[in-house]
């Protein structure tokens, strides 16, 4: 209603949060702080839950989905919670047959050669994901103020997965095959632009407040190849969220406030990112993840005056002693102040080994330390 006509959200409520106010470059009364990875083997009551349950079977059943999200969320006091599933789910809806291999990752049975291979990669619909729809409105509601965060993988980290077959440290067949056939290589990638759009969709019209764009291995590629390659997709990923916004069609979400004019924020992260920093942030991202090797700081400057910083915490450090812990805190805190909004979060995952105890002092401290800030 009337909320929507000034910008300003609906006081309290998700979109009015830490989070969501930094995402979007407001003033905030404490630096928001969330963790990748948050849900996960850190925590014994994941580690519970998952012991009968293999990975995809876990993020088809959303009273499963429901509880592990929550969990960080419950025992850290984290500012978000991030939706629990992989980037592989929307690709094993799209048809790919896949699985998830305890201490290996995705594994795919048919690795992608062929333009045939990609037309069997079909479209998907809410009907395809629909326990994903579930667990994000049994979640909204559960979760109050508290935003939860939509993701998908970015189409270069999820071709790679379809092209190597599986983890991979060089993406030596994804380059291959990337160099050796532009036009099969942007068929891919436009087919997985289409998935992840499609799938980041249903997550934002089933209520989740903001989206992460996972690009974990862009950081494989120089900035030209990057441009060339790969940013056209991430561009029609992150932008055709917000034409959905534009009346367009797709106009009824106008209607709604939290939506509207700009749609949710929208996170794009990846690893070894420091020379590709600038042009993840064009291709339509409100907020570009930064990993632990560039600090936030320089990251802005790279990134522009316009766009908010996430991450930049070493995921190793939580396993330091603790002084070490809060001084890369302080350090991160003052750094990021450069950004007009900063998220604190890890560079990339949070590790099994960690200690969870020293994530719930991560965010007391960052809490505590940023609102003396605010206070000045
Ligand atoms: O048994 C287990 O616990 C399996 C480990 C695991 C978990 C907990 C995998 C397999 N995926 C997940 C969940 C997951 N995956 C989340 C949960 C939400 C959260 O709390 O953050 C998210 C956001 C992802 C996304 C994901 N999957 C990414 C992008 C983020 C990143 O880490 O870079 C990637 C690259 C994957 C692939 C993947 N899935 C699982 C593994 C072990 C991997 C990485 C394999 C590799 O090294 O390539």
């Amino acid at each position: 209603g009337a909320a929507a006509r000034d910008g300003e959200p609906r006081p309290g409520g998700p979109a009015d949060s830490p989070f969501i106010r930094a995402c979007r470059r407001r003033p905030v009364p404490h630096t928001p702080v969330w963790f990748m990875r948050q849900a996960g083997r850190s925590l014994p009551e994941y580690r519970e839950i998952r012991a009968s349950v293999p990975m995809l079977e876990s993020c088809r059943r959303p009273e499963l989905v429901t509880e592990i999200t929550l969990q960080p969320v419950r025992r850290h006091g984290v500012d978000a919670a991030i939706l629990f599933s992989d980037i592989v789910v929307p690709v094993a809806a799209a048809g790919v047959d896949l699985d998830i291999v305890p201490g290996t990752g995705p594994v795919v049975a048919e690795p992608v050669r062929t333009a045939a291979d990609v037309e069997r990669i079909r479209p998907i619909t809410r009907d395809d994901v629909s326990y994903v729809d579930e667990a994000v409105r049994q979640l909204v509601v559960e979760l109050g103020d508290t935003p939860l965060i939509g993701f998908a993988g970015a189409p270069f980290t999820l071709a790679s997965y379809l092209v190597e077959g599986g983890p991979s440290r060089t993406h030596a067949k994804t380059k291959a095959l990337m160099y050796g056939d532009e036009a099969l290589w942007h068929a891919l990638c436009g087919r997985l632009a289409e998935v992840t759009l499609a799938f980041l969709r249903v997550q934002i019209e089933a209520g989740v407040s903001a989206v992460q764009l996972f690009d974990s291995w862009a950081g494989a590629l120089s900035e030209a190849d990057y441009r060339r390659y790969v940013l056209p997709h991430s561009t029609a990923v992150l932008s055709g969220l917000v034409d959905d916004c534009s009346g367009s069609g797709r106009g009824d979400r106008r209607a709604e406030p939290e939506r509207s004019p700009a749609g949710v924020p929208r996170i794009h992260f990846g690893v070894g990112t420091a020379e590709l920093l600038g042009a993840m942030g064009e291709a339509g991202a409100d907020v570009v993840g930064v990993d632990w090797r560039t600090p936030l700081d320089v990251a802005t400057h790279r990134i522009g005056p316009d766009k908010a910083v996430q991450g930049n915490l070493d995921p190793a450090v939580l396993l330091a002693p603790w002084p070490v812990v809060e001084a890369e805190v302080r350090r991160i805190l003052d750094q990021g102040s450069a950004a007009p909004g900063h998220v604190f979060n890890l560079g990339h995952g949070v590790l099994p080994e960690v200690d969870p105890e020293v994530l719930t002092r991560v965010v007391a401290l960052v809490h505590e330390l940023s609102s003396r800030r605010a206070d000045q």
